[in-house]
């Protein structure tokens, strides 16, 4: 009987997931990516949980996509590989999921911290896109994730360098909700995911809804819908009052309409 891949926890209204394959420092292989798919679809079917966390251990979150398993492997080996649909199936989940990482988070282990709606980490926490030094690049979204939370520049720093950053350099990013000692990291991670829990489901559904389409939309359709809400106040009073204020040099009174 081998050890389990990805262990479950309750705590009361919060699920939480353990990776657990430290003599490969959590190295996403196929039947921990199955696994962990499992894990969150549970808890997302489980009327108790309201939130869910998912940790690695105190040494490392997750060190990557397992390179032993691709390394022969051609595209199309990979294609038939299919280890996106685990992927797919995580994101799908429609209940918030809290990242607790500390240690090595590099690679999918990065992008799968990334993947979670907000990340706490500890001090000792390192976050990186290692790919190009073994002559890939990022596979599970690390390239869209750091561009829409640190911008191009560094995205493109990230990528092309593959260097991780520090936990403090992560927080200054904006890749992380909180940095807090490496003894609290887990309990931090609880506590914020149980502050969810407290919240209105609905509302948290919708709230997490919201926020994931305005992140996956393309910058056109972003564009697009700009221009649509732009062009819509010229349709409000507020607009004619606050344009005629400036024009007037005169403080505006608003309306609401
Ligand atoms: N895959 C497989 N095995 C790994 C991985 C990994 N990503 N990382 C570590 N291991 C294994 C090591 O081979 C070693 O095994 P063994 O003891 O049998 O030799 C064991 O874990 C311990 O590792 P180290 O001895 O290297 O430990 P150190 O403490 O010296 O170093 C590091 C820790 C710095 C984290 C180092 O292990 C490292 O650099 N790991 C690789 C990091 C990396 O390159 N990650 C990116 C992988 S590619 C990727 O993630 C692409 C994502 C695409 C996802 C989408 C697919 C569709």
């Amino acid at each position: 009987m081998t050890e389990q891949l990805v262990l479950t926890e309750i705590h009361g209204p919060v699920g939480l997931l353990r990776l657990n394959r430290p003599e490969k420092l959590n190295a996403l292989s196929a039947a921990v990516l199955a696994a962990l798919a499992e894990g969150m679809e549970a808890l997302e079917s489980d009327e108790d949980v309201c939130c869910m966390v998912l940790t690695g251990s105190e040494k490392v979150f997750a060190a990557g996509a397992d390179i032993e398993a691709m390394a022969e492997l051609d595209s199309e080996g990979m294609r038939e590989r299919n280890t996106r649909q685990y992927w797919q199936r995580m994101r799908a989940v429609e209940k918030p999921v809290v990242a607790a990482v500390s240690g090595w988070a590099l690679g999918g282990g990065c992008e799968l911290a990334l993947s979670c709606d907000l990340v706490v980490a500890s001090e000792t926490a390192k976050f990186g896109q290692p790919e190009i030094k073994i002559g890939i690049i990022p596979g599970a979204g690390g390239t869209q994730y750091w561009l829409k939370a640190a911008g191009p520049y560094r995205a493109m720093e990230a990528a092309l360098t593959g260097e991780p950053v520090g936990a403090r350099e992560a927080f200054e990013l904006g890749l992380v909700n909180r940095v807090v000692p490496v003894e609290r990291y887990l309990e931090v991670a609880i506590e914020l995911a149980e502050v969810i829990a407290a919240r209105p489901p609905l509302a948290v559904k919708a709230a997490k809804q919201a926020v994931r389409k305005g992140i996956e939309i393309t910058q056109d359709a972003g564009l697009e819908t700009e221009r649509e809400k732009f062009l819509e106040l010229f349709d409000t009073e507020d607009q004619k009052e606050g344009m005629r204020a400036f024009l007037e040099k005169r403080e505006a009174e608003w309306k609401g309409k």
